[in-house]
């Protein structure tokens, strides 16, 4: 069981048309779950499925093809790719509707987990787990993480934190505060406090400099997508005033704002909760 849950804000669902240095970066993919395999770039039959929205001219202009559902690990890649401005489209995973257990998708991801990311400049490498993408992706254009060693290993051990650390104990918190059959109290209060704790930690580390790593890297943007979401948790920050210094650091971030809009959302704060039992206690 792994911890999952929805972006609760907002109802309107628009695809996402911005332009830097001359194009696009961002179209939604309203494609079924057949086509959820990379569409090919050429002009063909197949891109049909893939009708562009207004400002992708071509097929040829989407470089990733990004697998994602509203929820912090999808966020962590979609603010990314914000940041990085690469030409990417999202194609949004049905969790509750269980696409990700189909087969198209267990062949990009065998642990049947968003997201997931398809590179079209490197021969349509498949990259899944949040945090090997957001290395990928810092690689492959040499920013939000340094490149000498030391500089490199801090932005790691932070990123490290978070996929060990914040998004296994908040995952399961939300789990057992929201989704669970039963009321297992004590589970909730294990996971709440181990949170908190890890909240306390990140609060440390800022006090000392203004962004976990030194510079803004992918670090910030895996632990803020899920910290700023600390209230689903029910987990609080009060006191933390490092931490929520961070937390409106990133917030005021135009890319952090698109990011946890991709996919957009898709109903109310109800529905999602129905919607996150049924995949995060199964
Ligand atoms: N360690 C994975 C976790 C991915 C994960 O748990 N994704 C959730 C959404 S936040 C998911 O796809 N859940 C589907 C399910 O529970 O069936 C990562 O960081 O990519």
């Amino acid at each position: 069981m792994e911890g999952c849950y929805f972006h609760w804000e907002g109802t309107s669902f628009r695809p996402v048309r911005r332009g830097l240095r001359g194009h696009y970066r961002v179209l939604c993919a309203t494609a079924p779950l057949a086509s959820l395999v990379p569409p090919p770039l050429a002009t063909g039959p197949g891109n049909r499925q893939h009708p562009p929205f207004a400002g992708i001219k071509t097929q040829t202009d989407i470089v990733i093809d990004l697998y994602t559902a509203a929820t912090p690990n999808g966020w962590k890649a979609s603010i990314a790719l914000e940041e990085l401005a690469i030409p990417y489209r999202v194609n949004p995973v049905d969790l509750t509707g269980g696409e990700q257990h189909k087969p198209q998708f267990r062949a990009m991801n065998p642990n049947g987990r968003i997201p997931v990311i398809v590179d079209h400049e490197t021969g349509g490498l498949t990259i899944f787990e949040s945090g090997a993408i957001l290395i990928y992706l810092a690689e492959k254009t040499g920013r939000l993480m340094p490149v000498d060693l030391s500089g490199r290993f801090r932005v790691m051990q932070w990123l490290m934190f978070q996929m060990g650390g914040i998004g296994p104990m908040q995952g399961q918190a939300v789990v057992f505060e929201r989704y669970f059959k039963e009321d297992v109290p004590a589970a909730r209060l294990r996971y709440k406090r181990e949170t908190r704790r890890l909240y306390e930690v990140l609060d440390g580390r800022l006090a000392e400099c203004e962004y976990l790593a030194g510079d803004y890297s992918i670090a910030d943007i895996a632990n803020w997508a899920w910290v700023k979401a600390h209230r689903w948790a029910r987990v609080s920050t009060d006191g933390l005033e490092h931490l929520g210094r961070w937390i409106d650091l990133l917030a005021a971030r135009p890319a952090c704002q698109r990011g946890i809009e991709i996919p957009p959302p898709a109903g109310s704060a109800e529905k999602q909760t129905g919607l996150g039992a049924s995949i995060t206690t199964e």
